[in-house]
């Protein structure tokens, strides 16, 4: 197959795609996991690619020999930007997660302001430049990710560059209404349209964007706008402006779900249940996706549909993350509280309503648990994409699961119509959405999820690169 690309790729992200270790005698090193490193491993392999991110260990780990194995290993080169614990403190637990992360998942409330963390942002973005800057050779598609990094092509420009510079987020643009709210909301909108490219996972997302960058750049000139993209133009620069929906390696996660280990696996989990049907959710501890919400619908399905009682169970993956700010450590006790208080009024003998567990699975247990579980409960209150949503379709082998899916995810735009759209803030509408899931008759489950899959089997993780990559490559498109 060619290649898609014939310039070498150049990947910053917050992390590095490697997992470094500490063993009781030796490091180790290997590849993360998840969607983004999976797409773009071939690529980086075959052009020699860079990836440059934080390594995220501790000083002590021997840095250098372990990313010289991970080349060896995988055929592209890691390139590590080193943080101190301020930096981190203040740029990534500060900044990006407690006043970016909020703000554009709509949650305001949530948001801690502080020109500190604002300062660190701006001063660990301009040391990621510096990195690329050394790295960078002209003819790289150069391309950085997320919210952690939105300042880096300013800098960049700052220093004299002026390769194109692509840019991806991850997660939601807000409204220019909530945009605002932010003290730096003019620095921030600047460094942005110092890219080339920019690419959101949404047409809200887009549209938000353009729309904020209109409101706070008198200046900025909307050229066109196209199905795919919309061409902004400031001064002698013009600006791409995309939506590209993330998605998953579909293929993967369809074979992996029929292999003798998952079923196996799928095959005990379901004989514990007796009958009863497994509706599962997996997310990271975070307070954007839902899950005291979801207790709550839970409950009120049980009160409103007592033909639950005993017949369904809620499996609650919450995987820990990021417990050393405040919101999640009581996001944690909050929903402590709800499962214990929920279980002991609704619990039987034999029968526990929540099943909560507080840890990471491991990928087997992962894909026993989508393929075996017959809804799957997926009800963020803002999510950029959410590739549970999407991995749970591609391991629904038998073709037997009921998406219920949030309408705030950005996944609902390609699943909207075959899923149970909820409202998260909605609770009677959810406990609804449960009963109408647990009661679906097979027919109407296959055929949802039938389509559900064919979606996401040709809208895949590859097409998604391409279109991103290919958008990006085409310099004189003006639409
Ligand atoms: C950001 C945006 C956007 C989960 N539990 C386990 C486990 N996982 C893996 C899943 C999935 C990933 O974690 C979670 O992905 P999401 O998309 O749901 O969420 P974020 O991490 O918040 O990611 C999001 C995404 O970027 C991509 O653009 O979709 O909206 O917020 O891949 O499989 N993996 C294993 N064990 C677990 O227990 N092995």
């Amino acid at each position: 197959m060619p290649s898609i690309l014939s310039k070498r790729l150049l990947i910053i992200s917050n992390r590095l795609p490697a997992v470094i270790a500490q063993g009781r005698e030796t490091w180790s090193v290997k590849p993360g996991t998840g969607g983004l490193v999976t797409a773009l491993a071939p690529v980086m392999r075959e052009n020699h690619g860079v990836w440059i991110g934080w390594p995220g260990c501790g000083d002590d780990a021997p840095l250098g020999s372990l990313l010289h194995e991970f080349e060896q290993q995988q055929g592209y080169r890691l390139v590590s930007v080193p943080l101190a614990e301020q930096e981190v403190e203040r740029y990534y637990r500060g900044f990006s997660n407690s006043a970016v992360w909020p703000l554009f998942h709509d949650l305001l409330g949530n948001c801690h302001f502080e020109l500190s963390h604002w300062q660190a942002y701006d001063a660990v973005n301009r040391k990621f430049a510096a990195v690329i800057d050394e790295q960078a050779r002209s003819e790289d598609f150069i391309w950085v990710h997320d919210y952690q990094l939105m300042l880096v092509g300013s800098h960049l420009r700052a220093m004299g560059r002026s390769d194109r510079l692509a840019f991806f987020l991850h997660i939601p643009f807000p409204s220019p209404d909530l945009f605002r709210r932010l003290p730096w909301k003019n620095q921030l909108i600047q460094g942005l349209l110092a890219y080339d490219q920019i690419g959101f996972q949404t047409l809200r997302d887009r549209r938000n964007f353009v729309q904020t960058a209109a409101m706070l750049m008198p200046e900025l000139e909307i050229v066109s706008r196209q199905r795919h993209h919309t061409l902004l133009r400031l001064g002698e620069r013009v600006i791409k402006v995309g939506h590209y929906p993330i998605s998953i390696d579909f293929v993967e996660f369809d074979d992996f779900a029929r292999s003798r280990e998952v079923e196996d696996a799928a095959w005990y989990l379901h004989e514990n249940l007796r009958g009863r049907q497994l509706m599962l959710g997996i997310d990271r501890l975070d307070y954007t996706k839902g899950i005291p919400e979801r207790f709550l619908a839970f409950e009120r399905a049980l009160e409103k549909y007592p033909a639950l009682m005993r017949r369904i169970s809620l499996l609650q993956v919450v995987i820990p993350s990021r417990t050393l700010v405040p919101d999640y450590a009581n996001l944690k006790e909050l929903l402590d509280q709800l499962a214990g208080r929920i279980n002991a009024r609704f619990g039987q003998p034999e029968w526990v309503p929540i099943h909560y567990v507080f840890r990471c699975l491991e990928r087997v247990q992962l894909l026993a648990r989508y393929r075996t579980s017959e809804i799957a409960l997926v009800t963020p209150l803002r999510d950029g994409m959410n590739l549970v949503a999407k991995e749970y379709c591609a391991s629904s082998v038998e073709n037997n699961g009921v998406l219920i899916l949030s309408e705030f995810a950005g996944a609902a735009d390609q699943l909207g119509k075959h899923a149970l759209l909820v409202n998260p803030y909605d609770t009677d509408g959810t406990a609804d959405a449960i009963y109408r899931a647990f009661t679906m008759d097979p027919e109407e489950r296959r055929q949802r999820m039938a389509q559900l899959r064919s979606e996401i089997r040709r809208n895949d993780v590859h097409r998604w690169l391409r279109r991103f990559v290919e958008a990006g490559d085409d310099e004189d498109d003006d639409g």
